[in-house]
């Protein structure tokens, strides 16, 4: 059960963020603040109490906390992004996070570590090993869980920017996958519900508590997810898909 979420606000400098697809073009500053507050307003539906961080304009992609921190039941651990753009927007967490928890942990250079490489399932943690988590930032995580009594794996990436670009962990044993991923033995023990390709942006959905917020416009992957028994919330990510960004990117769930 979370009980809590934090974001960040995005700022105007949005426009500048890291982007592998240029073509969707740049994202636009205001429909990027409408649709953030009916993220937040999404989450509150679910549930949470949501700490709204403020923007920093110094970090175009500033508002996909998650790649910042990973939160557990008992621990914190503040990343090292991979991106150099994106490293300084560790800068005031472990005040942020020292609210909500007594033991945060760090991952140190040569680590590097993005949260959205990071998926929870239950006291084991999945960790994409990609273009932004390498394996040392991978270990150290690990090696911090460890101490908590939690486990980790690493799971190789080839394509996906993140290893929840392509997978999402929807409880109850159920995951939603993408093609990339779809192979890969190491989820064999999951229900799996398979993201048509035309629709894979969708395979970042979160669940929270009792729904799943799921992006908007993608109504194949939607009623899968609704056959499975859960219900659904569509949020509107089309400003942050401009920018390779979803629904799980945009808060920190504990
Ligand atoms: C980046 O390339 O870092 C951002 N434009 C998107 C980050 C998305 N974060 C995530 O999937 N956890």
């Amino acid at each position: 059960m979370f009980t809590n979420a934090l974001v960040r606000r995005p700022g105007r400098s949005i426009t500048g963020g890291i982007s592998q697809n240029p073509g969707l073009g740049k994202p636009d500053f205001r429909k990027a603040i409408t649709q953030h507050d009916d993220y937040i307003h999404a989450l509150q539906r679910c549930g949470v109490t949501v700490t709204v961080l403020p923007e920093t304009e110094s970090h175009p992609d500033g508002c996909f906390i998650e790649d910042v921190a990973i939160v557990t039941l008992k621990c914190a651990v503040i990343t090292r992004p991979g991106a150099d753009s994106r490293v300084g927007e560790i800068t005031g967490m472990h005040d942020v996070l020292g609210e909500f928890y007594r033991d945060i942990g760090e991952i140190k250079a040569p680590g590097t570590l993005d949260g959205g490489d990071v998926m929870m399932v239950g006291e084991h943690f999945y960790i994409g090993i990609s273009a932004r988590t390498n394996h040392s930032g991978a270990h150290q995580l690990i090696q911090y869980l460890n101490d908590f009594g939690y486990t980790g794996s690493t799971i190789p990436l080839k394509k996906a920017l993140h290893l929840k670009t392509g997978l999402a962990y929807l409880e109850d044993n159920i995951l939603l996958v993408a093609k990339e991923i779809s192979g890969s033995a190491e989820f064999d023990q999951f229900q799996k519900i398979g993201i048509p390709e035309a629709e894979s942006y969708a395979a970042n959905c979160i669940r929270v508590n009792d729904q799943v917020l799921i992006p908007a416009g993608y109504p194949k992957t939607r009623a899968a997810i609704e056959a499975a028994g859960l219900k659904t919330i569509p949020v509107d990510t089309s400003e942050f898909r401009k920018l390779d960004g979803g629904l799980s990117c945009l808060s920190l769930r504990f």
